[in-house]
């Protein structure tokens, strides 16, 4: 279980002594939202490329870094933690503004939101003071700081979604129009002209990344994907039969989120900032989607699947697929996991998990209906 600082601590990345006094001083990361998903795959990558990587996590009655905890190490141990949490919130610009100061970042990644649609229907307020305030607090912060220290080389990513283009019809590139359709993605596209405008108005190194839907055994539990993965998971184990779920028809050009989170760095590796579409180039319907996760363990979904109606949305985005050619050619990125592959891989580790639960639930200490 990871333990978090609380208080502030001395900058530590461009230890010379630990770079034997030749090699460059170590790149430092700041990343909100690292416990969501992309949080801790893009903690991984950076880790792998040398740097030390700070996270801002905010305060919940239960601990929320599971995601995170296979590369935890006790700070205790500095010679070797190169990832240290500290408590923070969006919505809370003095911390935000207290940790850029004390942990003089060269990268930062805003990944923090409150991420899922259909629930910003029913907090706006809350999604818009997170998702759009939010970013506005954090680009402040790192611009109040650049002018009080001259640091001027930070560099600022900021996670822009294809949720922004809405009802605008595929494909969908960079100079698309954006038609948002729920107050998550209005709220991402003040995100999205925020970074813009800090970027023409104080010369920031900010990039906005409109990355369509990508997902991964990671994926928070409430979103379609997993939704559909977990059940095939317990229904093939035994411990589930029905699936509730809404609109079949939409599309959505899903990729692998270990895939994306290569195309964040790369942004803020360039010379000049730039926003660019991250995206498969390919697109499929929930039902499709459902059709590959139940096939592949020799199940029909049509035996299991249950349409809900509390799962529509007031207003829906049909259909999405990205034009990434900017991102292909400028960055030299490109997705590594396709489609099926994607829903196998989800489909693998999720009837693993079934199975760890069925040991429990044969033990007695837990509910089939339960979830741990
Ligand atoms: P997740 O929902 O998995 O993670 C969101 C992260 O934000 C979590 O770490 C969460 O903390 C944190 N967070 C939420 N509210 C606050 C707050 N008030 N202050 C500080 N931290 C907060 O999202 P993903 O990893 O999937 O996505 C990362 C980013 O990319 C998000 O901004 C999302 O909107 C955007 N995006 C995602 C896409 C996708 O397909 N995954 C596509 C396009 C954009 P906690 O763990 O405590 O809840
Ligand atoms: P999305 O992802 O809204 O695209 O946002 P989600 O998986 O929630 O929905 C995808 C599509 O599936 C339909 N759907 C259902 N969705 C959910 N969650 N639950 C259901 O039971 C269900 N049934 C059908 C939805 O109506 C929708 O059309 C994700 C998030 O990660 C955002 O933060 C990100 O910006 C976008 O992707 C790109």
């Amino acid at each position: 279980m990871a333990t978090i600082e609380s208080n502030a601590s001395s900058k530590s990345g461009s230890d010379a002594a630990t770079n034997g006094g030749e090699a460059p001083p170590r790149k430092i990361a700041l990343i909100t939202g690292i416990t969501g998903q992309d949080g801790s795959y893009l903690t991984e990558f950076l880790l792998n490329k040398g740097y030390e990587v700070h996270g801002l996590i905010r305060r919940s009655s239960n601990f929320n870094t599971q995601r995170i905890n296979h590369i935890y190490i006790d700070p205790h141990n500095s010679s070797k933690a190169r990832m240290k949490l500290h408590y923070a919130d969006l919505t809370d610009a003095s911390s935000l503004r207290r940790w850029i100061d004390t942990i003089q970042p060269d990268e930062v990644y805003n990944l923090a939101a409150q991420s899922h649609v259909a629930v910003s229907f029913e907090i706006p307020d809350f999604t818009a003071d997170v998702v759009a305030t939010g970013a506005l607090r954090l680009l402040e912060a790192v611009r109040s700081h650049i002018a009080a220290t001259g640091r001027s080389h930070i560099r600022y990513y900021q996670a822009g979604s294809s949720e922004m283009f809405g009802s605008t019809p595929p494909p969908q590139a960079e100079d698309t129009p954006f038609h948002p359709r729920s107050p998550y993605a209005a709220s991402k596209c003040a995100a999205h002209w925020y970074t813009v405008n800090y970027r023409e108005a104080y010369g920031l190194y900010a990039c906005n990344g409109i990355l369509f839907n990508h997902e991964s055994p990671r994926r928070g539990e409430n979103f379609v994907t997993r939704k559909i993965t977990r059940a095939v998971g317990r229904i093939k184990i035994g411990l589930q039969s029905k699936l509730f779920l809404g609109n079949l028809q939409a599309s959505r050009d899903w990729g692998f989120a270990g895939d994306y989170v290569e195309a964040m760095w790369l942004m803020l590796q360039q010379e000049k900032p730039d926003d660019y579409v991250v995206a498969t180039e390919e697109s499929h319907s929930v039902e499709e989607f459902l059709e590959v996760a139940f096939g592949y363990v020799g199940l029909n979904w049509k035996d299991h699947v249950v349409i809900d109606k509390r799962y529509f949305r007031p207003a829906e985005v049909d259909n999405l697929k990205g034009d990434s050619s900017k991102a292909r050619k400028v960055l030299g990125w490109k997705p590594k996991v396709g489609f099926e592959q994607l829903v196998k891989m989800m489909v693998d580790e999720d009837v693993e998990l079934a199975k760890r639960e069925k040991v429990l639930v044969d033990a007695g200490y837990m509910d089939a209906q339960q979830q741990p």
